[in-house]
C-alpha cells in the first residue's frame, strides 16, 4: 500500500473559489482540467497522485480499482491543472461496468485536455485500441499520449513502445514517464498544461482535492480490503462510511462505522478469514491509514454484509452512489 495520503484540514474542503470573474488571472495563468484515461491498471492513479504530490486515489495491482471521477489539484506558480483520474475502460461485463464507461465518456467530454495512458510492459492491444477509437471521436480536445511505468522495461522497449503509440492515432504530444520513480512526472504536468486555456485559479491555494473527507475514508479501507484478494473478489468489494464523528469529550479520537460489502457468502467467508485474522489485519491497516489522513486517533467499527451480486443490480447500485 503507499504511503500516507497527506495532509488533511480545512485544506480538503470542497469550496470552489466564489464568483472571481471581475478578476483578471496573473499574466499568462493557466488553469484547467485533464483527465487520464486508459485500460484499468495502466497507472492511472499512481501518475495522479505523482503529480498532485500526495495521495488522493488509491490504488492496487487490481484492476479496476477506481470507480469514480476523482479529482486531484495541481498547483504551480503560473497554472492550476485539475486532474481527473477516471476508472479503467474496457469491454463492460456488469451494469456497473457499463456505468464506469459512461463515467469516462462523459468526463472526456468536459476537459480542456485528456492524458491517454499506455504503460511501457506490455505491448499495445485491442484494449488500447478500442480507447484511441473511443478518443478519435472526441473532436476538439488535444489528446497528450503518455507512456506509463518506464521503470519497468528498458530504454529500447520504451521507444518502441512510443512508436506504437503514435499509430494509435492523433496525439498532441507522447511522453514516457514513471510514477514509481518520478521520470518526467514534471514534463507530463507541463505538456497538460499547455493546452489549458488562461484563466484564474479554480480551487483555493493548498486545496488538492475536492473529494469529500468520508468518501476518501471509505476507499482508503477498500484499498485495504483489496490488499491479498484475487480474481473476481476485488470487483465484488464496495466499501460505504455510515459515520464519522469525533467521540464525545474527546476531540482527538474519531469514530468511524463502516460497512464492507461483497457479493456472496463464500467472499464473507475470504475477507473475514480464519477465526477473522483476515478482517481484523485490513481494519488495522486502514485504521494507520485513516489515522494519517485525518490527523487524529481513530476507532474504525468496520462490518461486512452480503449485498447479493451487487454490480448487476440497479437498486443497490444507487445506494452504493453509482447513478445512472
Ligand atoms: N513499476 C511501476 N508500477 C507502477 C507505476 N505506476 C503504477 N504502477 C503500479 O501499477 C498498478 C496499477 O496502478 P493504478 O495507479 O492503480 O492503475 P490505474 O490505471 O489507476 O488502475 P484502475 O483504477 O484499475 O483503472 C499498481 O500496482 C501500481 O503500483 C510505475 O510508474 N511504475
Ligand atoms: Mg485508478
Amino acid at each position: 500500500m503507499a504511503d500516507v495520503i497527506g495532509r488533511v484540514g480545512d485544506n480538503w474542503g470542497v469550496t470552489a473559489l466564489g464568483d472571481t470573474t471581475t478578476e483578471r488571472p496573473p499574466e499568462g495563468f493557466r488553469s484547467g482540467f485533464a483527465c487520464f484515461i486508459g485500460r484499468p491498471n495502466v497507472g492511472k492513479s499512481t501518475l495522479m497522485n505523482a503529480l498532485v504530490g500526495t495521495k488522493v486515489a488509491i490504488t492496487s495491482s487490481r484492476p479496476q480499482t477506481t470507480r469514480r471521477a476523482i479529482r486531484g489539484i495541481v498547483h504551480r506558480p503560473d497554472a492550476q491543472l485539475i486532474v481527473v483520474d477516471t476508472p479503467g475502460l474496457h469491454k463492460p461485463r456488469t451494469l456497473l461496468g457499463e456505468r464506469l464507461d459512461s463515467l469516462v465518456r462523459s468526463t472526456l467530454t468536459e476537459v480542456d485536455a485528456i492524458g491517454f495512458c499506455v504503460p511501457a510492459d506490455q505491448t499495445v492491444g485491442p484494449g488500447d485500441r478500442f480507447i484511441a477509437r473511443e478518443l478519435a471521436g472526441v473532436k476538439g480536445t488535444p489528446i497528450v499520449a503518455i507512456v506509463t511505468k518506464t521503470d519497468t522495461t528498458p530504454p529500447e522497449q520504451v521507444a518502441e513502445q512510443l512508436l506504437a503509440v503514435g499509430r494509435l492515432g492523433e496525439f498532441a504530444d507522447i511522453v514516457p514517464c514513471s510514477a514509481r520513480d518520478g521520470f518526467q512526472v514534471g514534463l507530463v504536468g507541463d505538456l497538460l498544461i499547455s493546452h489549458l486555456p488562461e484563466g484564474m485559479p479554480l480551487y483555493p491555494e493548498g486545496d488538492l482535492t475536492d473529494e469529500p473527507e468520508q468518501t476518501l475514508v471509505a476507499e482508503l479501507i477498500r484499498e485495504a480490503a483489496l490488499e491479498g484478494v484475487r480474481d473476481e473478489l476485488p470487483h465484488s468489494i464496495a466499501v460505504v462510511v455510515d459515520e464519522m464523528a469525533p467521540r464525545e469529550g474527546r476531540e482527538d479520537l474519531m469514530d468511524v462505522y463502516a460497512h464492507l460489502f461483497v457479493e456472496r457468502p463464500s467472499q464473507k467467508a475470504i475477507v473475514i478469514g480464519t477465526k477473522g485474522a483476515r478482517l481484523r489485519d485490513v481494519g488495522t491497516r486502514a485504521r494507520q491509514q485513516i489515522e494519517a489522513l485525518l490527523g487524529t486517533k481513530v476507532f474504525l467499527d468496520l462490518r461486512i454484509k452480503v449485498l447479493k451480486d451487487w454490480q448487476r443490480d440497479p437498486k443497490q447500485l444507487r445506494r452504493l452512489g453509482f447513478y445512472d
